[in-house]
């Protein structure tokens, strides 16, 4: 089947607007982050390419902007745009009312070193002062601190999403990340091998912050909290695996002091104490658990010097009453490599309740999958089997002018038949259009079965240069069933 269409015919009409942002490139614009944050105004971005800039206590000074590496959803880009404080200070400081929109993007933060009480500066990004940036998809390793080694939050609100926070060090709170004060928001991130004396992965200290779908792991507390501290604060914790941490004396998952939070959806397994409460410890706390998994801490799951948890629909290695509590071993995956998921015979699957859980699970899998919620972190999704449809023999450029052939194979992996019955085509970027490709009878696979098309598209004379993205999807009854797609430079 040759597929054609006349793509790009009518591109001209259907130009974006043309308020753009300026992008100021560091090194080749502005040799420093901060100099290129000094000459940007609001909704600029600065693009910081990969190398490696010795600055500290960068200054974002109020501004609506963009700061950013060059990809900041491929880890190896972000490892190879480091930014290193040289044990100067703090690397990032946000003080001067940053909103939402002043973003941080993309970068590895390392070499940071906060002050401590009572001036108080995390190792790698300070937020103070009711600063409230949004920092994603970065890299926060190797900074030190009094408390806060990666991130230190005090009466500010920041959104810290996709970020990895490893091996930063305080002598006192929050190895990875102390709030104080400070309402922040924590999701999808991986907190790993921090140490502190309170709190190795996170100390919340007289707050409420939000934390979910983390990866809270292989932290250490050396008095406490190997995790989790909470110290007068009632953060929402949800969808957080929370294992493999050390909370030296007490606490190895958790430690609460006249705290109450509610934490649901959460599985705390192969923490370790040198005493007992590998699971969590509570002082004047009374904390409520649903749907989480307690399995495999050392020195017993509970150690409740005072206060009155409670759980429901938990699964507590040794029994808790509550409930719908069970005491079964949940069936990780892998539980001696670090793969908490459940397996298909986990008796957690389908046994929690829907009153408090999330619309989505530890990976983004939707939740409930099955016929319930499941106890724990992960809920057990096996993702159905379709066709796939893989774009290539794309080139890189195009003249304007040329004709763009590429390839484009559907293939069914599956063991049963499957169709399609319509595949269109987008392009987006300086100009934009569709195109159907195939609209007609079902084009059936049998389980193996693939097939490659040649696309063919003219590039119209009058398209504007830039780079474009196009996009190929198939459908049944209207419906996507998979899509694929690629970007190219249009050029003279
Ligand atoms: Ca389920
Ligand atoms: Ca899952």
């Amino acid at each position: 089947m040759q597929i054609r269409s006349s793509l790009f015919a009518g591109a001209a009409l259907a130009l974006f607007g043309s308020a753009v942002a300026t992008t100021i490139n560091v090194p080749g614009d502005v040799a420093t982050i901060q100099g290129a944050i000094s000459a940007a105004s609001a909704g600029d971005v600065v693009a910081v390419h990969p190398g490696t800039y010795l600055e500290h206590q960068i200054d974002f000074m109020g501004k609506a902007i963009r700061v950013t590496g060059t990809d900041p959803t491929n880890p190896q880009v972000v490892a190879a745009t480091v930014v290193d404080g040289q044990a100067a200070g703090t690397v990032f400081y946000f003080h001067r009312g940053e909103t939402r929109q002043s973003v941080l993007a993309g970068l590895t933060i390392t070499g940071g070193l906060g002050e401590g009480y009572p001036n108080n500066r995390a190792g790698g990004v300070t937020c103070r002062d009711n600063s409230s940036p949004t920092i994603e998809h970065c890299l926060i390793r190797n900074n030190a601190a009094g408390g806060g080694g990666g991130i230190y939050a005090k009466d500010s609100a920041p959104l810290v999403t996709d970020c990895k926070i490893q091996n930063n060090q305080v002598e006192f709170r929050g190895g990875g990340i102390y709030c104080h004060l400070a309402p922040m928001e924590i999701a999808r991130c991986t907190i790993v091998d921090n140490i502190a004396a309170f709190g190795g992965g996170i100390t919340c200290n007289d707050c409420m912050p939000q934390i979910h779908e983390c990866d809270i792991r292989g932290n250490y507390g050396s008095t406490g909290g190997g995790g989790i501290v909470c110290a007068a604060a009632n953060p929402s914790i949800v969808n957080c695996m929370i294992v493999e941490n050390d909370g030296g004396a007490a606490g190895g998952g958790f430690s609460l002091a006249q705290s109450n939070p509610l934490i649901s959806n959460c599985t705390i397994a192969n923490n370790i104490v040198s005493s007992s409460g590998g699971g969590a410890f509570f002082s004047e706390s009374s904390p409520t658990f649903v749907n989480c998994i307690f399995w495999g801490d050392a020195g017993g799951e509970f150690d409740v010097y005072s206060g009155t948890p409670t759980a429901n629909y938990c699964d507590i290695q040794g029994g808790f009453s509550g409930q719908g509590n069970i005491q079964n071993d949940p069936r990780f995956v892998a539980p001696a490599t670090g793969d908490f998921h459940i397996q298909p015979t986990s008796p957690c699957v389908d046994r929690g309740t829907a009153m408090t859980a999330p619309s989505i699970d530890f990976d983004g899998d939707p939740r409930p999958a099955g016929s319930g919620i499941d106890i724990g972190a992960d809920e057990l999704f096996t993702a159905i089997c379709d066709l796939q449809l893989t774009l290539s023999d794309y080139p890189a450029t195009i003249p304007r002018g040329d004709r763009l052939v590429f390839k484009a194979t559907v293939a069914n992996s599956c063991d049963s038949s499957l169709d399609f019955d319509s595949a269109a085509l987008s392009v987006t970027g300086p100009a934009e259009t569709q195109q159907s490709l195939y609209d007609g009878a079902p084009i059936l696979f049998a389980p193996g079965a693939q097939s490659t098309y040649t696309v063919g598209l003219q590039v119209p004379l009058t398209v504007p240069l830039g780079g474009y993205r196009v996009a190929v999807g198939i459908y049944r009854s209207g419906e996507l069933v998979d899509n694929d797609d690629f970007t190219i430079q249009v050029v003279e």
